[in-house]
């Protein structure tokens, strides 16, 4: 029988009664809590106690899962696909299609590369039980926008030996969530070597939040494209739906612009340690098929360093300040610093160029991060190029002096932004930008237009900013550190004895925190248009490839019921499905970290 996985550790060793309870005579199985009658099923079928068949991550805004069982083999799927959608929406869904039945060999314990031994011993009827996918997409043209519908209805019947999963969705996008949700009403089964399917189920569903994302820093330390390959898998299995790629920082610059060599020539760790657009377009395919799309973010003002030393070489000036400038802690929040100059004209011109090189890459990029995170003025008061400019050109050098700078600095940036995707035909991206002092009434509304803006929040979820930001009419993704930054929790690194980084945050806290109870308790206000969604972040000072799994998951699948879901339940009726859902994530590939221990699910 399978294991059943119940919560135990994480609920202070409280058992409760496994919701997954099954009773099978013969070839008959009914879930025990259902009380119906049973339903005979003439193949051979299981003898589940409990399993994670069901057991829905995210929570469907709808879903009704039947008392039904059908034993089959990955290796039977049929499909028909109606597309009534243009661009390559259709062959994204036979992409995904191919997804979803390799996703349904890899709950095989021997998988590998593709393929799974499913041999023996069956009973021959066993064989004859075949899933067939009858999927149609509406609409759309296979892009993701924050209009796009991510909606899809699903019903799974049976009709002797096969089931049928009809899926009808307005986009490719919703389609894919549908197949995601599929592969969640199967599960290996042990004693039959093949799966077992939940053959009569109904779901409804779409998602709260539009932007569902989750943050990797890939210049702390360099991250691998495989590992940021298995970031994606995991953010599928949960319709988390945006990667932000925090690309750049002081430490290192990995992204390889063939128009501008020298940025990852000065700028990344190692000529191994770097991103070829080759990688990325890959990378950006790899996601959308998954329904997920790359919001780049080449930081700026701050956080800016490694990469940019060529500039005097090619008889410019200076494009950066401050670098390496000691103590750090005057001039920074955290070493090396750097920011960008601001009296040198030809940073604009180099700005514009890192455009179009990154427009080059990943065209379309429907939302581009600015970075705009901890600028310090007294970098810029310190640095006597920029304090003459400042005195020549009459702005004085008071702090909002220089604030106002970094306002004109940003309408400089985004025009080049603008200038870059108009000569190559695409639409100005949205542009993100974190909170920071600039983010405040008297510059924001002079410098950020609200229609072209999305402001991320970071800092706590009692800061004011917060209710300003949203009174002030701008959208937002919730990114707060006192419940979505994953990568605290290995120990402080900002000052002796400083743990406001810790202490780690379980699943429990990421899970609870939500936006629309953030605002009305700031508010009175829920502001369910103006905020977009949220964001986990998995800043990397202190991770590498070693350690990127662990961290993010099976966390980030807390974030994806609380963005896609928005539960009005606590953790703790969710923990049963979500103990489920974490062995899924392994099934995939994913090193997520565990919930419970072993003993929990014994003697069931
Ligand atoms: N790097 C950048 C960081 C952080 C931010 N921006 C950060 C700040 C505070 C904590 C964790 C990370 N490391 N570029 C803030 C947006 Cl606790």
């Amino acid at each position: 029988c399978l294991a059943c996985l119940t919560p135990c550790y994480t609920s202070e060793f409280f058992r409760m009664p496994s919701i997954w309870g099954w009773e099978c005579v013969e070839d008959v199985c009914i879930k025990k809590d259902t009380g119906g009658s049973a339903t005979l099923l003439t193949l051979n079928t299981c003898k589940i106690t409990c399993g994670p068949a069901g057991a829905l991550w995210p929570l469907p805004t709808m879903a009704i899962v039947g008392n039904e069982v059908a034993n089959f083999l990955p290796t039977n799927l049929t499909h028909s696909l109606t597309c009534g959608a243009g661009g390559d929406s259709c062959q994204l869904l036979q992409e995904a299609v191919t997804i979803f039945q390799d996703n349904l060999h890899r709950y095989h314990p021997n998988y590998k590369n593709g393929s799974a031994p499913w041999v023996g011993p069956w009973d021959p009827p066993t064989l004859r039980h075949k899933l067939h996918l009858d999927v149609t997409i509406q609409g759309g043209d296979g892009i993701l926008t924050l209009d796009t519908d991510e909606s899809y209805e699903l019903a799974v019947s049976r009709v002797e030996s096969v089931t049928t999963a009809v899926i009808i969705a307005p986009t490719f996008f919703g389609a894919r969530h549908a197949l995601e949700t599929l592969s969640q009403l199967a599960e290996y089964h042990e004693t039959t070597n093949s799966l077992v399917l939940v053959t009569n189920a109904t779901v409804s569903d779409a998602p709260a939040f539009k932007y569902r994302g989750l943050l990797v820093d890939t210049s702390r330390n360099f991250i691998s494209v495989g590992v940021l390959e298995r970031t994606l898998e995991g953010m599928a299995s949960t319709k988390l739906n945006t990667l932000h790629l925090h690309l750049t920082d002081t430490h290192s610059w990995p992204l390889y612009l063939p128009g501008l060599p020298n940025m990852a020539y000065y700028g990344a760790y190692s000529p191994s340690n770097i991103y070829t657009p080759q990688d990325m377009r890959h990378l950006q395919h790899y996601a959308r098929v998954r329904g997920i799309r790359l919001v780049p973010e080449i930081d700026g003002p701050a956080h800016v360093g490694n990469g940019w030393q060529w500039g005097p070489k090619e008889g410019l000036g200076d494009l950066t300040v401050c670098v390496n400038q000691e103590p750090w802690q005057d001039y920074c929040v955290e070493p090396p610093c750097g920011q960008f100059n601001l009296a040198n004209p030809n940073l604009y011109t180099v700005l514009g160029n890192v455009y179009t090189e990154l427009f080059n890459i990943f065209k379309p990029i429907e939302i581009f991060h600015y970075g705009g995170d901890e600028v310090s003025m007294d970098c810029w008061n310190s640095t006597d190029e920029i304090v003459n400019w400042m005195m020549d050109n009459g702005f004085g050098t008071g702090v909002d002096a220089y604030l106002e700078q970094w306002g004109v600095y940003q309408e400089k940036a985004r025009q080049q932004l603008e200038a870059a995707a108009n000569a190559i035909d695409v639409n100005e991206p949205f542009g993100m930008i974190w909170t920071s002092s600039f983010i405040e009434p008297e510059y924001m509304n002079t410098y950020l237009n609200k229609s072209k803006y999305i402001v991320q929040i970071w800092t706590n979820n009692s800061d004011p900013q917060i209710a300003r930001v949203l009174e002030e009419g701008y959208k937002v993704v919730f990114s707060n550190y006192d419940a979505w930054y994953l990568d605290c929790g290995a120990g402080a690194w900002v000052g002796e004895g400083n743990n406001w980084c810790s202490p780690y945050k379980g699943w429990q806290i990421v899970y609870t925190n939500s936006p629309h109870e953030i605002a009305m308790d700031l508010t009175g206000n829920e502001y369910k248009d103006a905020i977009l969604g949220g964001e986990a972040a998995l800043w990397t000072e202190q991770t590498d490839d070693a350690t990127v799994d662990p961290k993010l998951w099976p966390r980030g699948a807390a974030l994806g019921e609380r963005l896609w879901s928005n539960p009005s339940t606590s953790w703790y009726s969710a923990e049963p499905r979500f103990i489920h859902h974490r062995q899924r994530l392994m099934k995939r590939g994913i090193m997520a970290d565990r919930i419970q221990p072993e003993w929990c699910h014994q003697n069931e």
